[in-house]
């Protein structure tokens, strides 16, 4: 079948109102929608009304339950196509033709806030996928962090309540800096190499098209004849690897709670379609136990530099939701939604996994037949012999509801692995039954240290402001002490630094603690005999700063401007943005009209009171003596730049409008053409040529943020 048909069959039940009438529920068709009926003009309403009934009733059931974690997010259908046949490591059919188009649907979203729960907060953010293949669907649900904080299911309940709004007051709202959070990781030392993530700058993306995603797991990949080999999936977004920065994302939530969601519904209407590559770590079997860590502990990844990434094909998200409700909210991912060629690891985190996602869907989409709702309908047919329960929309034919029979011809029958059965993987298994981990799995630091200190100079002073700012919210000095004794075993600079900004003393002689999570009378001697292997050698692939982007395209660009402006530096400006795929505004102190210089009027985009610098990746002030004149005896303006100075952001000038850099305390040489700046990323010329000016602005806007410009205050501070 082609694309194209299946995304249509996935909307099979899509309603357009378009030119039809109004009518009931049963198809009456509605006389009057604006009047209740009543007894007399003025007389009560009569419960007769059988249509106001109707509509108050499915009003008044409009909501249900929200997710329990990653209620908030965000959803586009897509395609996938492999680049080359993996038949050498997997049967998938779907990593098997790079002619063939797999339809999917991806689900973005923060894990601890609620539904209404702004976009910016600090967190990981899922990253899940359903690909909808010819053999059933499969679903990658990952997140954008490739570890998580536990290594075993039974502790995330836990992990849940700790990081959820506290629950005698419901405070904070999508928020990890508090108290209960805090308390759960300080007791839960397998928490901290994710703990380092979510405090590094990928727990705030400049945009979801911005951000990597991993299926964390280890998982199986198995071939036709059933070999297997241990895989990790990653997904490598093609605009680069790129973050906002924390005060930026407090901003943000107030400023536009929808940011990430906007921000990938306009790019795919404008057509700047989203893209990343799938890439996977493969490992053979054999190879399980050579690794300082343990394949089966969610808490550890492995090094690109010592298993590569192979980048085996291309996701791209070209297409919008019809309707939030019925796709995003009602679309039910499953860890174990598979297909033959891929399996399961033994990780204790992936089998609880395993059992949740179904038993969390018969609450949240009321009984066992949402696999019927278009949004998560297989592709291929489907056919077996469970029948009815809440809301069943097939209408099964015959009377044979049971295997084996004979009366239906022995149909549906079973399959042959030959023929596409899927066979699970022949794992052997043996040991007694326990209730623990493997010895690898206590050593809770040695990640943690080398994610550190893969981090460049700047990543590492946002992840410790981090860590300043939460434990900073946490009102118990004895969980401050505790977690501060932990930071102490990563990393003694990082401690100290934290504790200078909380203002207080890193505790001396602390104990590498215990992991509560083993009985006591448990194994718990073997966390301490771990020693932390400070030789991991950095991981450069875990530094963002390894992970550029190339041009700038679908950057927005703030132009500053008012009545006067030089409009003629302003079209060459937006013409050389608009080439390069970025997108301009203009940003002037009212809405409506501008008059330019030269007599010509320009459209505004916003007014600095309905816009701020946050929402822009950098700005230019264009020339013309009235316009800078006028923004300079605004506050707003002033401080837009200065802002977006201090968020280490590209900021152009030329001719007057340096008075207005200037003004704002943007350091910089404020040369004549000649290209010498003082200040890394800001492009500031009073004299010279504007084309060159652009192009020295367009490559400035292309490192994204000008870091150095950050160290360097920090090392005059
Ligand atoms: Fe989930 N997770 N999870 N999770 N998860 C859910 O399923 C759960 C975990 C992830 O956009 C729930 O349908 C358990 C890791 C994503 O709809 C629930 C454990 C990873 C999404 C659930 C984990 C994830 C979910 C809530 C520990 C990254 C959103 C609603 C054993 C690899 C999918 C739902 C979407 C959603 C359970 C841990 C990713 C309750 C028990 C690790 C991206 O079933």
């Amino acid at each position: 079948m082609a694309t194209r048909d299946k995304i249509e069959q996935l909307s099979a039940s899509t309603s357009d109102a378009a030119g039809q009438r109004l009518t009931s529920n049963q198809g009456l068709p509605i006389l009057d929608d604006q009047n209740s009926l009543k007894a007399g003009e003025r007389g009560p309403t009569l419960l007769e009304d059988f249509i106001l009934r109707e509509k108050i009733t499915h009003f008044d059931h409009e909501r249900i339950p929200e997710r329990v974690v990653h209620a908030r997010g965000v959803a586009a259908h897509g395609v996938f196509k492999v680049y080359a046949s993996q038949a050498a490591v997997t049967r998938a059919a779907f990593l098997q033709d790079p002619e063939v188009e797999t339809p999917v649907f991806v689900r973005f979203s923060t894990v601890a806030g609620s539904r209404g729960s702004s976009d910016l907060a600090r967190d990981v953010r899922g990253f899940a996928v359903k690909f909808y293949t010819t053999e059933g669907n499969y679903d990658l649900v990952g997140n954008n962090m490739p570890v998580f904080f536990i290594q075993d299911a039974i502790k995330f309940p836990d992990l849940i309540h700790a990081v959820k709004p506290e629950p005698h007051n419901e405070i904070p709202q999508a928020a990890s800096a508090h108290d209960t959070f805090w308390d759960f990781v300080s007791l839960t030392p397998e928490t901290l190499h994710m703990i380092m993530w979510v405090m590094s700058d990928r727990a705030i993306p400049r945009s979801l098209r911005m951000m990597e995603g991993f299926g964390v797991h280890s998982f199986r990949f198995v071939t036709a004849d059933g070999r297997a080999s241990f895989v990790k999936f990653h997904w490598k977004p093609l605009l680069g690897v790129h973050s906002v920065i924390w005060p930026e994302a407090l901003q943000i939530s107030g400023q536009d709670p929808d940011f990430h969601r906007r921000d990938l519904w306009n790019a795919i209407n404008d057509g700047d379609f989203p893209e990343w590559e799938l890439g996977v770590q493969i490992v053979a079997e054999e190879d399980e136990h050579r690794f300082p860590f343990d394949l089966l502990d969610a808490t550890k990844l492995i090094p690109e530099e010592m298993v590569p990434v192979q980048r085996i094909g291309k996701m791209t998200l070209n297409r919008n939701v019809d309707n939030y409700f019925a796709e995003t909210e009602q679309v039910a991912f499953h860890a174990g939604h598979v297909v033959p060629g891929i399996d399961f690891s033994n990780d204790p985190l992936l089998a609880g996994r395993l059992f949740s996602y179904t038993d969390t869907q018969l609450t949240r989409l009321g009984g066992p037949n949402f696999h019927e709702i278009p949004i998560n309908r297989p592709l291929s047919p489907l056919h077996n012999n469970q029948r009815d329960g809440m809301h069943r929309q097939t209408i099964d034919r015959g009377r044979v509801a049971y295997g084996p029979n004979t009366l239906g011809g022995g149909c549906p029958m079973q399959v042959g692995s030959r023929d596409g059965g899927f066979a699970t993987y022949r794992e052997s298994v043996s040991g007694p039954k326990v209730r623990q981990r493997g010895d690898k799995f206590f050593d809770h630091f040695s990640q943690a240290v080398m994610f550190f200190n893969s981090l460049a100079d700047w990543e590492q002073e946002h992840l410790v402001k981090a860590l300043q700012f939460e434990l900073g919210k946490v009102e118990s000095a004895a969980i401050v002490e505790r977690m501060l004794g932990l930071l102490h075993h990563i990393h003694i600079p990082l401690a100290c630094r934290v504790a200078d900004g909380l203002g207080v003393a890193v505790p001396v002689g602390i104990e590498r603690p215990l992991n509560r999570s083993v009985p006591a009378d448990g194994d718990a001697t073997k966390f301490e005999s771990q020693a932390i292997d400070d030789s991991l050698p950095p991981s450069p692939a875990l530094s963002m700063a390894n992970r550029p982007s190339h041009g700038i395209r679908t950057r927005r660009i703030a132009i500053l401007a008012a009545n006067g402006v030089d409009s003629a530096a302003v079209h060459v400006l937006q013409d050389a943005l608009l080439a390069a795929g970025a997108q301009s505004r203009i940003v002037a102190p009212h809405g409506g009209r501008l008059r330019c210089a030269d007599g010509s009027e320009m459209r505004i985009d916003h007014s600095l009171l309905t816009t701020s610098s946050v929402m822009f990746d950098a700005l230019f002030v264009p020339g013309g003596a009235d316009s800078v004149a006028t923004l300079l005896g605004k506050s707003g303006a002033v401080h837009f730049v200065h802002e977006a100075y201090w968020h280490f952001k590209t900021i152009g000038a030329f001719r007057e409008g340096c008075g207005l850099t200037q003004a704002a305390g943007v350091h910089s040489h404020y040369g004549d053409g000649d290209g010498d700046e003082i200040d890394s990323g800001v492009v500031a010329w009073r004299e010279g040529e504007l084309t060159e000016l652009v192009d020295d602005f367009i490559d400035a806007v292309a490192q994204h943020r000008h870091w150095r410009r950050e160290m360097k205050a920090l090392a005059r501070s």
